[in-house]
C-alpha cells in the first residue's frame, strides 16, 4: 500500500509481534472515523432495543447460541463506509510487522458483533482457526489480521481470544 501510516512501529514492537504473534497498538485509529463508526452501529443496536439510555441489555439475544447471537447483531447494523475509514491505516502498518507487502483477503473490513454470553466462560474447544491464505512464502509471515475495538472492552467483554505465541 502507498500510503503512509499516521503511526510508526517500534523495532520492540516488531519484535513482540515476532515473538507472541500479537501486537496491542493504542492510539492507532483516527478519533472522527471512530465516533462515526460507534454512532452507526448504536443506531442498529438502538433499533433493535439492545442500547436504550445508554445502558446495553443483550438479553433478549441470551436464548441463541453465541455464534447466532453474533450474527444477528451484526446483520441488523449492517456495513458502514465509516468501518474501512476506521481501518485506514491497517494495512502499512500489518506490511511493516509483516516484513512484506500484503494483498488483502477482502475489499473491505468485516464487522464482527460480539455478544457478552451469561454465565462462566469456558475455553472454547471447537472453534479455533487461522484466518489466512495459504502462505506462498512459508518461512514468511503469511498473515496479518487486524481487530480495532470501536467500545471499550473489559476482560471477559466478549473480544477475540488469541493464544499468544500459538503462530510459529
Ligand atoms: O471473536 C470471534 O467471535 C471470532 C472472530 C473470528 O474468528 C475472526 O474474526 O476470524
Amino acid at each position: 500500500m502507498d500510503m503512509p501510516s499516521r503511526m510508526t512501529l517500534t523495532k520492540d514492537q516488531i519484535e513482540q509481534f515476532g515473538d507472541r504473534g500479537v501486537l496491542r497498538l493504542d492510539g492507532l485509529l483516527d478519533g472522527g472515523a471512530v465516533t462515526a463508526a460507534q454512532e452507526f452501529v448504536r443506531r442498529g443496536v438502538e433499533r433493535m432495543g439492545v442500547l436504550a439510555e445508554n445502558r446495553w441489555d443483550f438479553s433478549q439475544l441470551d436464548a441463541l447460541p453465541a455464534y447466532k447471537a453474533n450474527s444477528r447483531l451484526a446483520k441488523t447494523i449492517g456495513y458502514s463506509r465509516s468501518f474501512a475509514a476506521v481501518m485506514a491505516d491497517a494495512q502499512p502498518l500489518a506490511e511493516a510487522l509483516a516484513g512484506a507487502a500484503l494483498v488483502p483477503m477482502l475489499d473491505r473490513p468485516t464487522f464482527l458483533a460480539s455478544t457478552p454470553r451469561p454465565g462462566p466462560w469456558a475455553l472454547p474447544h471447537n472453534v479455533w482457526h487461522l484466518d489466512l491464505p495459504k502462505a506462498q512464502d512459508k518461512h514468511g509471515v503469511p498473515g496479518v489480521q487486524v481487530f480495532a475495538m470501536l467500545e471499550s472492552l473489559g476482560p471477559g467483554g466478549g473480544g477475540t481470544v488469541v493464544l499468544a505465541g500459538s503462530h510459529p
